[in-house]
C-alpha cells in the first residue's frame, strides 16, 4: 500500500476505508454472477437487510443515488412532482436525476430546521389539474444531511406517511444514515421506517463499507428496481467482495455510532467557543455539524484551505457554512487537535 499523506478528515464519512475484518471477508468471499442472481454473499446481503428494516425485499446498489433514483423511478410517472426538503440530496446533489432518469420536477419545501413535517406538506400537495403537475412521491431524507445530521421523529415520520397513503401517494426514505438516526432515537431501524414504502441506506458512509447502498421494500418493487438498476449500469456480476463488507457493515459497525455522535458533540461544543464560528451544540444530534464562519471575516473556502494546510480537511457548503462530519476513522483526540488548529487559522 502507498503512503498516504496524514490527514484528520472531517469532510464527510464516505471517507472511511475498509476495517481489516472487512478486507478479509472481501477476499474470502463466496461470489457468483449478481445478474443471473448467481451471488450467494449479494443474496445475503439483500436478504439481510429487508429482514433488519422489516420489509419484503432488499436491492443492492452501488451507491446511494442509484438507490434514491431507482425509488424515485418506481414510485412516478413522467410529468409529475416529488415533494422533498429544499437542502436534500435528491434534489440538490444527484445532478438533477429526478428529471433525467424519471421525468420529474422537484416541489421543494424550505424548513427551518430540516425537519419536514405534514404540516409543511399538505398545502403543497397537488391533485392532477389543468395547470399544475401532480404530486407522484414525498421524499423524506432522516438524517437530514445539509440541515447538520438533523432526525426526523418517529412520529413525524409516521403522519406524513399515513397522511399520504391516505391521498394514495407513496414515501421513500432517502435514509443514507438512517441508523445514525436509529441510534439518536433509540429506535430500531425496522420500527422506525414501518411505514415508508421504500428505504435507501448506506453501507459506504458511517458503516465503513468500501462501496454500496441498499434500497429495501416490497418485493414487487425490488423486482423493478432490478431491471432499473440495470438500465443504470449497476449490474455488477462478481459482487460478492463489495457485499462481504457491506454484511460486516449492517452487522456490527451499527453499533458503535454513539461514539461518533459524542464526537460530533464535542467538535460542536468546542467550535462554539471559538471567537467568529457560530454553531449550536444543543442542535448536533448525530455526525454532522454545520458552522457559520462569517464572524471571523473569512469564507467557508478560505477557512478550509487554511485547515488543509494544516492536515486538518473539512468543506464548505457555501461561503457561509462549513461541514464537519465525525466517522470511525477520526478519533476523540483528532476532533480535539481539529479544534485547536480551527481555533489558530480563524484567529
Ligand atoms: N452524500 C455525500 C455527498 O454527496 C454530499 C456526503 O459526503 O455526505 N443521500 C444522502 C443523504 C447523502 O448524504 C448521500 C451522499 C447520498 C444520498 C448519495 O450517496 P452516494 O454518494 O453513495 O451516491
Amino acid at each position: 500500500m502507498s503512503e498516504q499523506q496524514y490527514y484528520i478528515d472531517l469532510r464527510s464519512d464516505t471517507v472511511t476505508r475498509p476495517t481489516p475484518a472487512m478486507r478479509k471477508a472481501m477476499a474470502e468471499a463466496v461470489v457468483g454472477d449478481d445478474v443471473y442472481r448467481e451471488d450467494p454473499t449479494v443474496n445475503r446481503l439483500e436478504e439481510r437487510a429487508a429482514e433488519v428494516f422489516g420489509k419484503e425485499a432488499g436491492l443492492f446498489v452501488p451507491t446511494g443515488s442509484m438507490g434514491n433514483n431507482i425509488a424515485v423511478k418506481l414510485h412516478t410517472t413522467h410529468g409529475q412532482e416529488v415533494i422533498c426538503e429544499a437542502r436534500s440530496h435528491v434534489l440538490n446533489y444527484e445532478l438533477a436525476m429526478m428529471a433525467w432518469f424519471s421525468g420529474c420536477v422537484a416541489r421543494p419545501i424550505r424548513t427551518a430546521g430540516g425537519v419536514l413535517r405534514w404540516a409543511d406538506i399538505k398545502p403543497e400537495y397537488r391533485p392532477l389539474h389543468a395547470h399544475f403537475a401532480p404530486t407522484g412521491l414525498i421524499e423524506i431524507e432522516n438524517t437530514h444531511n445539509i440541515a447538520g445530521g438533523v432526525v426526523m421523529p418517529k412520529e413525524v415520520m409516521d403522519e406524513i406517511c399515513d397522511e399520504s397513503h391516505n391521498l394514495g401517494l407513496k414515501v421513500h426514505l432517502d435514509g443514507a444514515r438512517i441508523f445514525h438516526a436509529a441510534v439518536y432515537l433509540g429506535i430500531p431501524v425496522d420500527q422506525l421506517c414501518r411505514k415508508v414504502d421504500t428505504v435507501m441506506f448506506c453501507l459506504s458512509k458511517g458503516l465503513g463499507a468500501p462501496v454500496g447502498s441498499m434500497l429495501v421494500g416490497t418485493k414487487q418493487d425490488m423486482d423493478r428496481g432490478r431491471l432499473y438498476r440495470k438500465r443504470l449500469g449497476g449490474g455488477m456480476r462478481q459482487a460478492g467482495v463489495l457485499a462481504a463488507p457491506g454484511l460486516i457493515a449492517l452487522e456490527e459497525m451499527t453499533k458503535r455510532l454513539a461514539d461518533d455522535h459524542a464526537n460530533a458533540k464535542l467538535l460542536a461544543e468546542g467550535l462554539s467557543k471559538i471567537p467568529g464560528i457560530a454553531i449550536d451544540p444543543g442542535a448536533v444530534q448525530t455526525n454532522i455539524l454545520v458552522l457559520d464562519v462569517t464572524g471571523t471575516g473569512l469564507t467557508s473556502f478560505e477557512v478550509s484551505s487554511r485547515l488543509k494546510a494544516r492536515s486538518v480537511l473539512a468543506n464548505g457548503i457555501n461561503p457561509a457554512l462549513m461541514r464537519m462530519v465525525t466517522h470511525f476513522d477520526v478519533t476523540r483526540e483528532q476532533c480535539e487537535s481539529a479544534l485547536e488548529v480551527m481555533a489558530a487559522v480563524t484567529a
